[in-house]
């Protein structure tokens, strides 16, 4: 029997997070080693062999090739796992993409910028890039206009689109963003974390 995907992550990170929600939701067979990014773990000489951009997640599968960036491990464990998070048909699996193009594009830099920065580097506002608060609340209100019309963001199905954009999206407060003006994201982040089946964030 080939050895199981291998899933370097820290749980601190939604990146690496989405992969590992993923990997449990298509029920895919994998050893997760846990990082520290807090302590420079994902920079050190041996983590570095692995992937040179000295950056979590990053996967090795069972043949030794490595995988890296969060959306394509995904994407390579919905194709390669029975799951119905990516579907079939050309026009409906390049939504799916879409939002996932969208989420490193539009949303991660401001709303995970901005967490990182206040929560655990400790940062003051004023130290932190004034374009990325509204940036990251117009993210939210597109999400909250999208989830207004339908229950995930790719219509009736869950998808990976809504794994790709809970991670950050339910900690979005942790950056300074107040979740409360969007209250259909809210709802959506309550169904996908059950469907995920993770404990709902504490938000008061
Ligand atoms: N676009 C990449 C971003 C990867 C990334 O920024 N990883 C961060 C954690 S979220 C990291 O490894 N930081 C540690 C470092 O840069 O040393 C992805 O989606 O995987």
């Amino acid at each position: 029997m080939s050895a199981p995907i291998k899933i370097y992550g820290d749980p601190i990170s939604g990146n690496c997070l989405k992969t590992k929600w993923t990997a449990d939701y298509s029920h895919a067979e994998y050893e997760w080693i846990a990082l520290d990014i807090l302590k420079g773990e994902t920079r050190t000489e041996e983590f570095l062999a692995i992937n040179p951009f000295g950056q979590i997640p990053a996967a090795v599968l069972a043949d030794g090739h490595v995988l890296t960036q969060s959306n394509a491990i995904m994407v390579y464990l919905a194709e390669t796992s029975q799951s119905d998070l990516l579907p079939d048909d050309s026009y409906e699996r390049a939504q799916v993409l879409k939002w996932l193009f969208w989420e490193q594009n539009s949303h991660e830099p401001y709303i995970a910028g901005r967490r990182f920065r206040k929560s655990y580097l400790g940062l003051a506002d004023e130290k932190i890039d004034p374009e990325w608060l509204p940036r990251g609340n117009a993210a939210l209100a597109l999400m909250n206009g999208t989830l207004k019309k339908s229950d995930f963001l790719c219509g009736d199905n869950f998808t990976l689109a809504d794994i790709a954009l809970v991670a950050y999206t339910r900690v979005a407060h942790e950056g300074g963003f107040d979740l409360t003006q969007y209250p259909a994201v809210e709802a959506w982040i309550a169904r996908v974390e059950t469907l995920l089946k993770i404990d709902a964030v504490e938000r008061s």
